[in-house]
């Protein structure tokens, strides 16, 4: 049985005899190929799907959560903070009900998918609306914690976070034996594609792989400030877990990118539609509109000639598609893909032969 990020990966970690022991056995996630989904994305690469959806709360988020909990119970924290677009504040959540702790949040009012603010409440986290979108939030929870010890921030700023989220970047290459040729993932804060490519180096450091993958990380054209070169007053994207204009890993998210060969895009809300849908039903994966945007982009780049046929390519679906029923219920979808019948097989039957329903 998978024993969870500290105990598989903690010769990797910054692990001493005082840090507690603390798991709901996150990671070990499965790297799922997906050959209908790669028919669709074109250029005739082999895809695979690194399903963080299938993690404890939902997200990759528990990766880095479970290491930057523990670090700070071990430096006698006893409260965590952190502003998020939904995971991460689940993930925190979670961790803190684990640890008997406190967690307080602070999302951006009416921003977040309903899944993710149900998981905090449940968990019993203290939940803020701020007034205001992620960016201001996470200023807000910087100063905070600079003033009030007692606070742990435990955003991805908290390199913690990004020493747990490295650990996806070695199950890659174990699932695969050797790294991909190509790694897609969303960037929103920045902190996952920094965190891989710290991975990626620190594995092969290790001589434990060989190669090294291109790194290519989509964000929404709404809220694309790596892509613009500047940051975005008024983020705006139906996948709000990346609806971010000032990226806090920025700088080191694009030396990421460049240093692996690799790019940070853009691709539209509408593209991520269609990948969303593209996802569940060409591979049986539900993942949330988040993480469409990396099929969406590797599509693009299909289109445009960037991926070579045969290579290995990864998309890393960051979090589950329960997580926001409303995107996955809009446009009408129950309304048109649920038909009432009686209860009576021959009407049923009727219906089901005549193929009736959404195609
Ligand atoms: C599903 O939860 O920022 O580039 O506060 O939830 O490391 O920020 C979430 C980000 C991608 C982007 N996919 O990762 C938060 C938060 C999903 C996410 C990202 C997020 P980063």
């Amino acid at each position: 049985m998978w024993r969870g990020v500290w105990a598989e990966w903690g010769r990797f970690l910054p692990r001493t005899e005082k840090t507690p022991e603390l798991t709901l056995y996150e990671g070990g996630t499965p790297l799922l190929p997906a050959p209908r989904l790669a028919e669709w994305v074109g250029g005739g690469v082999r895809l695979y799907l690194k399903f963080e959806g299938q993690n404890p709360t939902g997200s990759f988020k528990d990766r880095g959560m479970v290491v930057a909990v523990a670090k700070a119970l071990e430096a006698g924290a006893r409260h965590l903070v952190c502003a998020s677009t939904g995971n991460t504040s689940a993930s925190a959540a979670a961790y803190a009900a684990a640890a008997g702790i406190r967690a307080s949040v602070l999302i951006p009012a009416g921003k977040i998918a309903r899944g993710k603010l149900a998981q905090a409440a449940r968990y019993g986290a203290r939940i803020l609306a701020v007034r205001g979108n992620f960016d201001q939030a996470l200023a807000v929870a910087r100063q905070l914690a600079e003033s009030r010890p007692e606070l742990a921030l435990v955003n991805s700023v908290n390199p913690m976070r990004l020493e747990g989220q490295k650990t996806a970047a070695f199950e890659v290459v174990e699932q695969l034996g050797e790294a991909p040729d190509v790694l897609a993932l969303p960037v929103g804060n920045a902190g996952n594609i920094t965190a891989y490519w710290m991975g990626f180096l620190e594995y092969r450091r290790a001589g434990l792989s060989r190669k090294l993958p291109r790194l290519f990380g989509f964000q929404a054209e709404g809220a694309a400030p790596l892509v613009l070169g500047h940051p975005v007053e008024r983020p705006e994207t139906v996948a709000t877990a990346i609806r971010i204009g000032r990226p806090a890993s920025g700088e080191k998210a694009l030396a990421a990118a460049r240093d692996s060969g690799g790019a940070i895009l853009a691709v539209s809300d509408a593209e991520i539609l269609e990948a969303y849908a593209a996802v569940a039903r060409l591979s049986g994966l539900f993942a949330e509109p988040a993480s469409a945007a990396p099929v969406a982009g590797l599509r693009r780049l299909a289109a445009e000639g960037r991926l070579e046929a045969g290579q290995r390519v990864v998309a890393v679906l960051t979090g589950n598609g329960l997580k926001d029923p409303e995107t996955a219920l809009g446009g009408d979808l129950v309304e048109r893909s649920v038909e009432s019948v009686e209860a009576e097989p021959r009407a049923v039957a009727e219906r089901l032969l005549a193929g009736s329903g959404v195609a």
